[in-house]
């Protein structure tokens, strides 16, 4: 059984220590000598986003942090994803921390983890509303508001272009169909066109939150036609890819004067292009979860109760306010 393994080496060594040093007093206390160990089903490697998020996953939890990680990468099926967490709670490991794929499909799964007592902490993206009361904490972003402020951004930058009351066509790359980042980023969109009938769908097509699909799928749609204001990508990656396809069809991307590429992760690669104005606003999405994590699994050691939802902090570049100062800050 891996539950709470003992460090007995260490413990022996560290008593020893500190023995010589206070003489009497107990060396380690009984919470300090043990490990806890960590499941953690990763959905992929799509994206330089998803890149960054299993290195600060496993950067916090590491064995000098407390933690023996037991790692999964799942490349992108929800059934590697289940059999991930079913060995886990084999394994009888203290915590389940988990990517999911698409919303749906965890009930059974999850409720076999409540079974054996063991909490299950969603990061990144969340699981249907009848499964939430299956999940201890969910830690990720609010992907309807960071679809929001899109939006928002998008409607002030045409009003001071003096388009606000043109008509604008929009090309719409969405991320893998059923991911919360998907549901959360499309639904703003698709509110935005329901407000503004000056705005119109021409295409909306998925691009799996990759670049080379973005690319595949936009060079398709590029061939019906090149009459676009505006590509919304759910990624940086699809951002990318989109690039590549227009600049290749003869296409300017330009906030100003050309096709007004929108964005999400913030990643450093996609901040150059928003430098040099080839994207025009990228909202962060910020994948760096692993303290978020590592803080959340310490207060629910020590019994402290723990809120629902940990929503981790964000901003947003645009073409205008990105310096090269912050690309070269980035750690993503
Ligand atoms: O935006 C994308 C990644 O779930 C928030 O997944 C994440 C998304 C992120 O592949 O780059």
């Amino acid at each position: 059984m891996m539950r709470k393994i003992r460090l007995v080496a260490v413990f022996c060594l560290t008593a020893l220590l500190c023995g010589c040093v206070t003489g009497t007093q107990p060396a380690v206390g009984p919470e300090e000598d043990k490990l806890i160990v960590v499941g953690f089903s990763q959905v992929g490697a799509e994206s330089e986003w998803r890149v960054a998020n299993t290195e600060s996953i496993k950067s916090a939890l590491s064995e000098e942090n407390g933690y023996v990680l037991i790692f999964d990468d799942a490349r992108q099926e929800q059934e590697n994803q289940i059999r991930a967490i079913r060995s886990f709670i084999q394994q009888d490991v203290d915590y389940i921390v988990f990517s999911p794929k698409v919303e749906t499909g965890w009930k059974t799964v999850l409720q076999e983890a409540r079974d054996a007592g063991i909490p299950v902490i969603m990061i990144d993206r969340d699981v249907e509303v009848e499964s939430k009361n299956l999940i201890r904490v969910y830690i990720g972003s609010d992907f309807h508001e960071e679809g929001k402020r899109a939006v928002r951004w998008l409607e002030e930058h045409l009003e001071n272009l003096g388009r606000g009351d043109e008509p604008v066509r929009i090309v719409h790359l969405q991320g893998t169909i059923g991911s919360t980042p998907q549901i959360g980023r499309t639904r703003a969109l698709e509110e935005a066109v329901e407000r503004h009938p000056e705005w119109e769908l021409v295409a909306q097509e998925c691009g799996e939150f990759t670049r080379a699909k973005a690319y595949e799928v936009m060079t398709g749609i590029l061939a019906k036609t090149k009459d676009i204001d505006v590509v919304y990508c759910e990624n940086d990656g699809e951002a990318l890819g989109a690039i590549d396809a227009m600049e290749e069809a003869g296409l300017r991307c330009h906030p100003e004067d050309g096709v007004i590429v929108i964005s999400f992760d913030a990643t450093r690669l996609a901040l150059q292009y928003c430098l040099e104005g080839k994207i025009a606003l990228d909202i962060e999405c910020n994948p760096l979860q692993g303290p978020y994590v590592d803080d959340v699994i310490k207060r629910l050691e020590r019994g402290e109760a723990i809120e629902r939802q940990v929503v981790v902090e964000e901003t947003q570049f645009d073409y205008l306010t990105t310096t090269q100062e912050m690309i070269d800050s980035r750690k993503y």
